[in-house]
């Protein structure tokens, strides 16, 4: 680790604490001149120290960066987040993570950005991804699991993020099947999965989420404004970047976790409780066909079940869906 990560591991670990030069260039291996220069250093990031005579030096706030060290360090995880890549400004973090993870990237790297300029959705649509406002960020996991099972993770990932969600920012959040994050009906959240495969193993997915964070209303194109919401919107104040995606990944882990050793059923469960989806009537647009229908819940697989009028359920794995009013 180095010596500015050892810096803020320590004050991370004494919180409002003051901590002396001398005690840092023992916990760091270093001078106390080169623990000086580090503080000079992250003061120039944007950090605020305060400094004492005698008593040393105290964090007084961390700018809302997304830099390794301020979602490493306190990061409560053993594998998801702990490698992290960050960048200012990139097309899309979709198409870094797969090159990352064809170059061997482990389980639970991260790529993150402060702005994507060609941000992507499902079916190539564009994802507005403005610098400093949200979190654009894709997650690279290697679940020994069969190719069928792959929604699941979109799933498990939703489910993460609404806790996260609620933790960070006091929000309750719905999910709309099967990857939008909604509050008071508007799009806070979308996420987008990709996988490498090889016949019918995984070798890698790539989960993209992307997170409007502390985007003002005016911020948002006009076609957004009526769909789109942020946190800072519904909570009326800013919320910490680099805190939700520590949050996000410690709830991701855990859920992942037991979905990796109890299979898909616990997390049905969760997702069905944040659903805003079952219940309603729906119009369900696939590649091949339009269904007009109820969604009754989901099997098993996690597959969408929808009843037309009819009684006739189908099966829906991918598609997307307008909603009308609870049946
Ligand atoms: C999604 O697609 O919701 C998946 C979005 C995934 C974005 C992440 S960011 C990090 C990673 N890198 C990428 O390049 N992508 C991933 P979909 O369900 O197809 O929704 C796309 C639609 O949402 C667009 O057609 C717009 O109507 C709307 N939209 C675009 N930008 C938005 C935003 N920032 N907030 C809310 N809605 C948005």
């Amino acid at each position: 680790m180095n010596i500015k990560l050892q810096i803020l591991k320590a004050f991370r670990e004494h919180p409002e604490e003051f901590i002396s030069g001398e005690r840092l260039s023992e916990l760091c291996n270093c001078s106390r001149t080169a623990v000086w220069k580090h503080i000079e250093e992250l003061r120039q990031e944007g950090y605020q120290f305060e400094a004492v005579r005698r008593s040393g030096y105290r964090l007084l706030s961390a700018p809302d960066r997304i830099a390794p060290e301020e979602i490493t360090v306190g990061l409560e995880t053993d594998v998801i987040g702990q490698t992290v890549y960050t960048y200012d400004t990139v097309v899309s973090t979709q198409l870094l993570a797969h090159e990352a993870a064809g170059q061997g990237a482990g389980e639970g790297t991260l790529v993150i950005a402060e702005q994507q300029t060609g941000g992507k959705g499902r079916l190539g649509r564009p994802w507005h991804s403005p610098k400093h406002a949200g979190i654009w960020m894709s997650l690279i996991v290697k679940p020994d699991i069969s190719l069928p099972r792959a929604p699941q993770i979109t799933l498990l990932t939703a489910v993460a993020m609404a806790r996260t969600i609620k933790m960070e920012a006091g929000l309750e959040a719905d999910i709309k099947w099967p990857n939008d994050i909604l509050i008071h009906g508007k799009k806070v959240c979308g996420i987008l999965t990709e996988l490498n495969a090889e016949s019918d193993r995984i070798n890698y997915l790539i989960i993209g989420i992307g997170v409007n964070v502390n985007t003002l209303v005016e911020e948002y194109p006009p076609e957004l404004r009526t769909i789109a919401t942020s946190l800072r919107i519904e909570a009326g104040r800013k919320v910490r970047r680099a805190s939700l995606i520590q949050t996000f990944c410690t709830e991701f882990e855990q859920l992942y976790r037991e979905y990796l050793r109890l299979g898909f059923e616990p997390i049905r469960a969760r997702w069905e409780a944040y659903s805003v989806t079952l219940g309603k009537q729906l119009t369900v647009r696939t590649l091949n066909e339009t269904i007009e229908g109820r969604a009754v819940g989901l099997d098993a697989d996690g597959i969408l079940i929808v009843e037309d009028a009819k009684g006739v359920q189908h099966k829906v794995y991918s598609a997307d869906i307008e909603q009308g009013a609870n049946q």
